[in-house]
C-alpha cells in the first residue's frame, strides 16, 4: 500500500489547524499510520531540503521550519502521494485555488501549512528520514 510523508509546518501548528488539515486527508480516505511532534534541528532540515539548500530563501525557510514543534506523519492509501499533493495545491499559497489546503489556510510561497512527498522515491527516503520501521503501523 502506498505511503507518503507529511509535515504540518509551524504556521499550521500556530494557527491550531492540525486537526482541520488531517481531517481533509482522512476524509479523502487515507489512513494515519505514523505520527510524532518534533522540533526539526538544522542538520535534519538541511537534509530534508537539500534540493533547495543553495537557494537564497533557504536560511529563512530553515529558521521558519525550526521555529516550533511540527507534526510529522505518514499517510497510507491508494494513490496517496499524488492525491495529497493535489489536496495541498501549488507551493505558493497565494496562487493556490480556494478549496485546497494551501489556498484556504496558507500565507505565501514559503509559509504554506504542509509539506508532502512529491514522488515514490522521495516518499520512501522521507519516511525513513523521520521514522524507524517499527514506528510505521502500515
Ligand atoms: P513543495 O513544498 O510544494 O514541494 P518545494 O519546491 O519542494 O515545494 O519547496 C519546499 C518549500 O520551500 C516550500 O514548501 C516552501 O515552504 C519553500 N519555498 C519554495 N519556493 C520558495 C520561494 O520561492 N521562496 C520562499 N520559500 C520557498
Ligand atoms: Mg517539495
Amino acid at each position: 500500500m502506498e505511503k507518503t510523508l507529511i509535515i504540518l509546518k509551524p504556521d499550521c501548528m500556530e494557527k491550531r489547524l492540525a486537526g482541520a488539515v488531517l481531517d481533509r486527508f482522512q476524509k479523502a480516505g487515507f489512513d494515519l499510520v505514523a505520527a510524532k511532534l518534533t522540533r526539526l534541528p538544522p542538520a535534519l532540515l538541511a537534509e530534508h531540503y537539500a534540493h533547495i539548500a543553495d537557494r537564497p530563501f533557504f536560511p529563512a525557510l530553515a529558521d521558519f521550519m525550526g521555529s516550533r514543534p511540527v507534526l510529522v506523519a505518514v499517510l497510507q492509501g491508494t494513490g496517496v502521494i499524488a492525491k495529497v499533493r493535489e489536496l495541498l495545491g501549488p507551493t505558493d499559497s497565494k496562487k493556490a485555488p480556494v478549496g485546497t489546503i494551501r489556498g484556504d489556510f496558507g500565507t505565501d510561497v514559503s509559509v504554506n501549512i504542509c509539506h508532502a512527498s512529491d514522488s515514490p522515491e522521495s516518499a520512501a527516503a522521507e519516511i525513513a528520514r523521520f521514522f524507524a520501521p517499527d514506528e510505521v503501523f502500515a
